[in-house]
């Protein structure tokens, strides 16, 4: 199938009830983004900016959309949807300093033109891998009908983003939770060079939408009053009866991929057909038509555009390039928390280590009631390790929310929680699971504050380990995954005290958390637990044994082992127990070292590239003149985790690891 101009072939405008104010205030919207790009484009010839990627004949798409909803309604633009941010009426000067990448623009300097959100304005941009956008209107629109909100979020997609996972995980959790969005799909015929027939098998979305359950419309993309009222319509609907909806806005794309990237591979004809249809020009000439635009208005608003737009630009152009500041890019990471330990008080129990998780979550319900808690089977049936047992009778369905199997839509929808002012705890039902849910993670959660100032509230608990006969794919130890990403924070509990105090900690701090919890732990330790509610300090290690001959440092499961191996071999160690992987407690580890001059790390992750890795070469570094011997390190063999006991033994340090450390106190 050549992608043709199907039912766009005639733009049937029609006024309907619209006043001639109405529709002149729609033509003045449209124009901006056809203006800018003009600029634009004379600015690229002179060498003045850099490409873009072009919404040149798509507008009417924006445009429609942006006027159709209220100006306190999230949406969530695309790379060719200039006009949701002309049409919220985003400072052109800003607008224009952050493609110039200038401090004064939404991310200062850190990110692309539309990379960015504006909580001010209700916009909340893309990243570059376009399918994650989906799942944060599903979580805007989950806290809208959690609080009762009437509210309509609309997020875009390309026809070829339609192909990524997120996608399918974005339209189906909007489906079976039943959340007032809608999902605008535009069909312009090509991602990239890869034309619709070699992307999907179908013709039209409309086909789709029934598929998950929702309802599917579609409209003509260059028609602005098309996609105006058929939005404004559906969005008064919605926001009364909350579901989803798919409109498909069929256009085409009428310039290169980027701007200066080439249209070679589109038909000529094509290209001709899709001109007669210019949403700008055709809307223009129904004006004219109507009555509505005369010359002198048509000049006299193009004027007007035209001066903001030479305004805008001068100053963007005025300011200085950037001035790079160390402390400020650091600094902007995470979002500012200054966590204010809460000391236990009153008697405390023995407790399971499980048992303690579970009692800081419930307290963190109880303190937070805009917590809320997703994942798979953690409603009714508690979660596959029961942690959650009895929470959706004593916090309710809201709160309690048992998902699909689709963790990098619920991850997704946890940011968008976090948008709204929600905070979100999202069960991992076994740590390996979160491979795919990495790209949310990495990409938009640690990231987002430094891009552009938003908070990602969302903490993600990860049942983790080895040591059950799991095989490879429940038995990964995965946090030097996430270690290496700036924008993260990762605790990891090696007993119930601190898996309480630490999941309490993290649920307070607005950053994003990865929570390792030690499954082989759950049910195999126990220990003295405070029975309030209290947290422990972020960042900071504790001994967990203390002595002279060595120092061992590790976490979790490591802790045990440590404190077996010495008991065994009658060593006397310090035993330094991490607690917060990210950041890390150099303090204590310099500390530990300068006092035994012997250190040795230990982890259950795989050696090569490992958290041990970091931290032997940052004392290697630091510590130098402390030490006595070799800085020594053990952990599993570099290969996956195997499923018999006897080959999983012989993975996991144990055994090898008391033979290093003998070597280290013989050194
Ligand atoms: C995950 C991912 N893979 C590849 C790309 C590169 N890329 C950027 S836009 C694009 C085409 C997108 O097509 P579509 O969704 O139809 O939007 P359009 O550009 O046509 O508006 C591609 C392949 C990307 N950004 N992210």
């Amino acid at each position: 199938m050549e992608f043709s101009a199907p039912n766009a072939q005639i733009l049937t405008f029609d006024r309907k009830n619209h006043s001639d104010e109405a529709l002149l205030k729609l033509y003045e919207s449209l124009i901006v983004p056809r203006r800018i790009e003009e600029k634009m484009l004379i600015l690229l010839r002179q060498g003045r900016i850099s490409k873009w990627f072009s919404g040149w004949g798509q507008e009417a798409i924006s445009i429609g959309a942006v006027n159709a909803l209220n100006s306190d309604e999230f949406i969530l633009p695309m790379h060719r949807n200039l006009g949701i941010f002309t049409g919220r009426n985003l400072p052109l000067e800003r607008l224009f300093a952050q493609f110039q990448g200038k401090k004064s623009g939404f991310t200062k300097g850190r990110d692309r033109s539309f990379h960015f959100g504006s909580i001010e304005h209700h916009i909340l941009g893309m990243i570059s891998h376009l399918g994650p956008q989906l799942a944060i209107a599903d979580g805007i629109g989950l806290a809208h009908k959690l609080s009762k909100e009437k509210k309509v979020t609309l997020v875009f997609s390309g026809d070829g983003a339609s192909s990524e996972g997120d996608f399918h995980e974005g339209l189906n959790v909007a489906a079976v939770w039943k959340l007032p969005v809608i999902f605008v799909v535009e069909h312009n015929g090509y991602g990239l060079s890869t034309p619709s027939e070699e992307q999907f098998a179908f013709k039209y979305f409309t086909e789709k939408g029934p598929g998950y359950g929702m309802e599917a419309v579609r409209v003509q993309g260059n028609n602005v009053l098309d996609v105006y009222d058929t939005i404004l319509r559906l969005a008064e609907d919605i926001r009364e009866n909350p579901r989803p909806v798919l409109v498909e806005a069929i256009t085409f794309r009428m310039r290169g991929h980027e701007e200066a990237s080439g249209t070679k591979y589109v038909p000529k004809h094509l290209m001709e057909e899709w001109a007669q249809l210019d949403p700008v020009d055709n809307y223009e000439a129904y004006l004219e038509s109507i009555g509505v635009l005369d010359a002198a208005t048509k000049e006299k608003l193009n004027q007007k555009v035209k001066k903001a737009i030479n305004d805008g630009l001068e100053i963007a152009f005025a300011e200085e390039p950037i001035t790079p500041n160390l402390e400020e890019e650091l600094a902007d990471v995470y979002a500012p928390f200054s966590q204010e330990v809460i000391a236990p008080k009153g008697p405390s129990t023995e407790k399971r280590f499980i048992d303690a998780i579970s009692d800081g979550l419930r307290q963190s319900m109880e303190k937070y009631p805009n917590l809320i808690l997703m994942g798979q089977d953690i409603g009714e049936y508690g979660g596959v390790f029961k942690i959650t047992d009895g929470f959706k009778v004593k916090f309710g369905g809201d709160r309690v929310r048992n998902t699909p199997l689709c963790e990098s839509a619920i991850i997704g929808a946890g940011l968008g929680l976090s948008i709204k002012g929600y905070k979100a705890m999202v069960e991992m039902q076994f740590a390996d699971f979160v491979s795919v849910g990495f790209n949310q993670i990495v990409n938009n959660l640690a990231k987002i504050h430094y891009r552009w100032g938003q908070q990602a509230d969302v903490v993600i608990r990860m049942p983790t380990g080895a040591g059950t006969a799991a095989g490879p794919f429940h038995s990964q130890s995965n946090e030097a995954w996430f270690f290496h990403t700036p924008g993260l924070k990762i605790v990891y509990p090696s007993n119930p005290h601190d898996a309480k105090g630490l999941l309490n900690a993290a649920l307070e701090d607005p950053n994003p958390y990865l929570y390792f919890e030690h499954k082989l732990l759950y049910r195999s330790i126990s220990g003295s637990v405070p029975e309030n509610y209290y947290t422990v300090e972020v960042g900071k290690a504790a001994l967990a044994q203390e002595g002279n001959q060595v120092s061992i440092i590790t976490y979790g499961m490591g802790v045990h082992w440590a404190i077996k191996a010495v008991e065994e071999m009658g060593i006397s160690a310090d035993i330094l127990d991490l607690r917060t992987l990210l950041p890390w407690d150099q303090e204590a580890v310099a500390a530990t070292v300068k006092k035994t001059g012997k250190v040795i790390f230990l982890q259950e992750d795989t050696l090569t590239g490992g958290i041990g890795a970091e931290i032997c070469a940052w004392i290697s570094e630091h510590c130098f003149k402390d030490l006595d011997a070799p800085v020594m390190r053990e952990g599993s063999l570099d290969t996956p985790v195997p499923f018999a006991p006897n080959l999983e033994k012989q993975f996991l340090p144990t055994e090898r690891f008391k033979g290093k450390l003998r070597e280290l106190v013989e050194f």
